[in-house]
């Protein structure tokens, strides 16, 4: 049992991985960095003078909830082998598919399994290795598919289970793995075994949390994580939508059901799982409130109860030994809120948990959140980014993403006016194709496409989005600023139609979409692209191949150097091979930080120029 008090001072709170990652997320959420603690002599500074550093943010009994959070996670740090072992999917490039958007193959505005398979030749070209494709099973879709009612049946929008067999096969023949989406955390309320519980059946009562009296935990979506169900007098537990009912893994018959799905699908062929909020599956015993301070730092109320709960490393592990070893199949878990060390716990080579996870800290700047209006500064993603490269360890592999569904485009973040869209996209393959992790691409990245230009609500399909506008009006915000901040942080940017030719409807599909096509599609679309040598899909080609021919870009040494904050400059090196990448970060012309003399590999400009000019991204042999 640890015993961390007020008097117990920072540093050595930090040493331990759930200490580590507890306060530097609570520092980040303050717009402090960690550094400031671990590498100064501030690290001297009590638990207690959190209170004062918070600006006032943090009050006594936010510290009592630390002290009691901090002392309840038992961890110790992980062993660390030196080098690291080869593997498949260190080298391998991922592409996200969201099936909704990709490409319609029948003419009914939503894109479906077929289509992904007719575009398999697509995703192949770029030079891809695997595919991440968003959930497909049958679902009322109150949320995209992520609410699940039958894990073994398809969503009758998107085909059928040949289709899915289909695609599996194509994607192999193409040489490429699939990994699929599985979502253990909730089920949909229309799911068998929810209805069951709802029928009164006490067996399947006890596969969700319900009760007679709810707790403060919020939802990701808005509003109180609670529903009441008036046939039963009782409240369930939902951290997303209302219809996403949360799985009570402390139940075996529920982690067994959740084990014969994955067997199931593993069976038929796929590679792996991308694992959605896995991390949040094991709550803490008899479900106390939340510390609203801590809660709201760290991102919800409650979530220091779920973000790795007191089971989870049991879990994965039980999961692993009885699922995935036996397939050698590859994961990727959904871990928010856990940082650099916790997330050491569950992807360590010789832990036996995940193989990868996807942690989100650097998508936005530290101290602001999604769904807040402010302007994004690239500078401020660095340090966290360089903190995975060099502290994640050997017996560790980072995932390297900046896009996904549910996050507006980066591009858009760093350069709302889209005046340097090309040289940022470029930009940022430059980084995901030269840092050491694996690249995961979203689709659409490899064309440039952007946010889109919402004006009224009636466009936005996002349940999240749809959610907080309500809260917000009913807080009192007034609609200009409500739709504002939608404007900013909106899943639904992600979730446009992928652009395949300038044509109705950008070639998704030949009947009205089920959301609005950006307008840019005239000149943003993959067949324009694809005759233009200066394309950002044609430089997402290039620098997938250099990292293909260099390996020193996979499993060199990542070496930062030390310049002005508006660049980001660091050597890869193995062996005789080393590279040097030279970023600069600003949209503004840059001195060179060094006299180059170096062979200039590539550039996302085409001639050399003496300064380093806006978004400027080369990399260099030395
Ligand atoms: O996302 C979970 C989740 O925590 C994110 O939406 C989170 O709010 C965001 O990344 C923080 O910036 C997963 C899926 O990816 C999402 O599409 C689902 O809606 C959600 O789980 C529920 O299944
Ligand atoms: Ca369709």
């Amino acid at each position: 049992m640890k015993t961390i008090d007020r008097n117990t001072d920072l540093k050595s709170v930090m040493e331990s991985p759930s200490g580590h990652d507890v306060i530097a997320r609570l520092l980040y959420s303050l717009g402090l960095d960690e550094d400031l603690i671990t590498k100064t002599p501030l690290g001297n500074l009590k638990i207690r003078s959190l209170k004062s550093l918070s600006m006032g943010k943090l009050n006594d009994a936010s510290i009592d909830a630390l002290l009691e959070l901090l002392n309840s996670l038992d961890d110790e740090d992980v062993e660390d082998h030196k080098g690291i072992r080869p593997a498949w999917w260190k080298e391998a490039v991922f592409y996200q598919v969201y099936p909704r958007s990709f490409y319609d193959s029948n003419g009914d505005g939503v894109g479906d399994i077929k289509g992904i398979t007719l575009k398999l030749d697509h995703i192949r070209s770029l030079g891809v290795d695997a595919i991440w494709c968003s959930p497909f099973f049958d679902s009322p879709n109150a949320d995209n598919g992520y609410d699940i009612r039958d894990y073994r049946k398809i969503m009758e929008e998107f085909g059928t289970m040949e289709d899915v067999e289909e695609l599996i096969r194509e994607c192999h023949k193409r040489d490429m793995k699939i990994i699929i989406d599985l979502v253990m955390n909730h089920t949909s309320d229309e799911h068998e075994w929810f209805q069951k519980a709802l029928q009164g059946d006490p067996k399947y009562q006890n596969y969700y949390y319900l009760k007679d009296r709810p707790n403060n935990w919020t939802s990701f979506f808005a509003g109180s994580a609670w529903r009441y169900f008036p046939e039963l007098q009782k409240y369930g537990l939902h951290l997303f939508a209302e219809k996403q009912m949360d799985l009570n893994w402390d139940n075996p018959e529920v982690r067994e059901e959740m084990y014969d799905i994955a067997r199931f699908w593993l069976e038929k062929g796929v590679d792996g799982f991308r694992l959605d909020v896995v991390s949040f599956i094991s709550k803490t015993e008899g479900l106390p409130d939340g510390d609203p301070v801590i809660g709201s730092l760290i991102s919800f109320r409650g979530i220091e109860h779920y973000f790795h709960g007191p089971h989870l490393d049991e879990y994965l592990r039980e999961f692993n030994e009885k699922c995935l070893k036996p397939y050698d199949a590859y994961t990727i878990g959904e871990c928010p809120g856990n940082g650099l060390k916790m997330s050491r716990m569950i992807t360590g080579d010789d832990r036996d948990e995940l193989t990868q996870l996807f942690s989100f800290d650097h998508i936005e700047n530290p101290g602001k959140q999604r769904m807040q209006v402010y302007d994004f500064d690239l500078r401020k993603m660095i340090p966290e980014l360089v903190r995975w490269q060099t502290q994640y360890s050997d017996h560790c592999w980072p995932s390297v993403f900046f896009d996904n569904h549910d996050n507006p485009k980066m591009c858009s973040k760093i350069d709302p006016s889209g005046k340097y869209n090309k040289e940022v996209n470029k930009l940022l393959v430059t980084m995901q194709m030269t840092l050491k992790g694996t690249p995961y691409l979203y689709q659409g990245v490899e064309i440039g496409m952007t946010n889109y230009p919402f004006e009224k609500i009636e466009d936005y399909r996002d349940v999240e989005s749809l959610n907080v506008y309500k809260e917000l009006l009913k807080s009192g915000v007034d609609e200009k600023e409500a739709l504002k901040r939608l404007l900013w942080g909106s899943r639904d940017h992600a979730r446009t139609p992928m652009q395949w030719k300038d044509d109705t409807y950008a070639g998704f599909s030949t009947e009205e979409p089920w959301i609005q096509v950006n307008a840019n599609y005239h000149e943003v679309n993959v067949e324009t692209e694809e005759q233009d040598p200066d394309s950002v899909l044609n430089h997402y080609k290039k620098m997938i191949r250099l990292r293909k021919e260099h390996k020193a870009l996979v499993y060199g040494s990542f070496e930062q150097i030390r310049t002005s904050k508006d660049l980001f400059c660091y050597y890869r090196t193995l062996d005789e091979k080393k590279y040097l990448v030279i970023i600069n970060l600003t949209d503004k012309d840059r001195n060179y930080p060094m006299r180059m003399d170096h062979r200039l590999v590539i550039s996302n400009y085409k001639n050399y120029s003496n300064v380093l000019r806006p978004y400027e991204a080369n990399v260099y042999e030395v």
